[in-house]
């Protein structure tokens, strides 16, 4: 009775929950060890505020705040830690650092306050699917796993179409080609595939200067350069978004199963779906053209506009 009284102020005390205190139940066996159980509750790291449990590669990420359950006395080194460090990153230094694990030190003058663990989303540049990736707290080399606190995030792979996503953002992308607007008939595709020669493409736009991609899709390079011909409305669907390319009439994206009009760019007659996560260039004679879209172009239309760039990114 005494030992469940103890076991029980620790839970309340220590925020560990219930399963600390069946660990600590099941390793009393004796009295003598019931004896040592009588003192102040362990120093032990808690979660006060959980992470986001749903992440997606369009996602910057989350945050966990930390703190310790009683005044340690002296320094007291938690470790927050990612079980997978190719999906999800942590900071315990406010942002400027992110690695698969960081510390924190806790001591008597800061037991009690809330301490910010930043957890980032890598944005890998590959289609790797989704992942539950484990976010464990506890203190610096702790191996009992009844005293490791895991958070469980699930990670979902980047699909689809992106918006007003920082380039930043991208880790795992490298650009390989970039032109204004109003570029036409001076770059060969051919050259381009060249140099965009991994496994991944990524097709983007932006304002110029702009640190963040207006719009920007993904896909396998073999699915960005399929040719859909000089068909109006042919599209090859692929990672959540729908393509086109032909080397004498238009490449681009557009939303899955919204339908496209390549005339000679995908063209917005005031009837389309979700026109303005539709992205387009012109292509001629197996040359880049001028304009066509980065949105919606009855809003913008942009042939011959010097203040836009269309971009194309890699990845292994
Ligand atoms: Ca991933
Ligand atoms: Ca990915």
């Amino acid at each position: 009775m005494l030992i469940k009284q103890i076991g029980m102020a620790r839970v309340i005390s220590a925020g560990l929950g219930i399963i600390m205190l069946g660990a600590m139940l099941a390793s009393c066996g004796g009295e003598a060890e019931k004896k040592e159980e009588t003192g102040p509750p362990d120093p032990a790291p808690m979660v006060a505020v959980a992470p986001d449990t749903n992440l997606s590669e369009k996602d910057g990420g989350t945050t966990i705040e930390v703190r310790m359950n009683v005044d340690p006395g002296t320094d007291f080194i938690v470790e927050v830690g990612s079980s997978d460090a190719n999906q999800l990153r942590v900071s315990t230094d406010g942002g400027a650092t992110f690695g698969p694990a960081g510390l924190i030190t806790f001591n008597s003058a800061n037991w009690n306050m809330n301490h910010v663990v930043d957890i980032a989303v890598v944005h890998d540049g590959i289609i790797d699917g989704d992942h539950v990736v484990d976010i464990t707290v506890a203190m610096q080399g702790e191996t009992n796993p009844a005293r490791i606190i895991t958070k469980s995030i699930n990670v979902a792979d980047l699909t689809g179409i992106m918006m007003n996503e920082p380039q930043a953002n991208l880790s795992g992308w490298t650009q390989c080609y970039a032109s204004i607007y109003n570029t036409g008939g001076t770059d060969a595709i051919a050259t381009i595939l060249a140099n965009c020669n991994q496994p991944n493409l990524m097709l983007a736009c932006r304002p110029v200067g702009n640190p963040d991609f207006t719009l920007a899709a993904y896909a396998k390079r073999v699915d960005v350069t399929t040719d859909t011909t000089t068909d109006i409305s042919t599209v090859h669907n692929a990672n959540g978004v729908d393509w086109y390319f032909n080397t004498s009439k238009s490449w681009g994206f557009a939303p899955q199963g919204a339908g496209v009009n390549k005339s000679n760019c995908d063209y917005n007659d005031g009837t389309q779906l979700l026109p303005e996560q539709r992205m387009c260039v012109h292509t001629s004679g197996g040359l880049i053209g001028s304009g066509y879209r980065c949105g919606d172009n009855q809003v913008l239309n942009l042939n011959s506009n010097a203040d836009w760039e269309r971009v194309i990114l890699q990845a292994p």
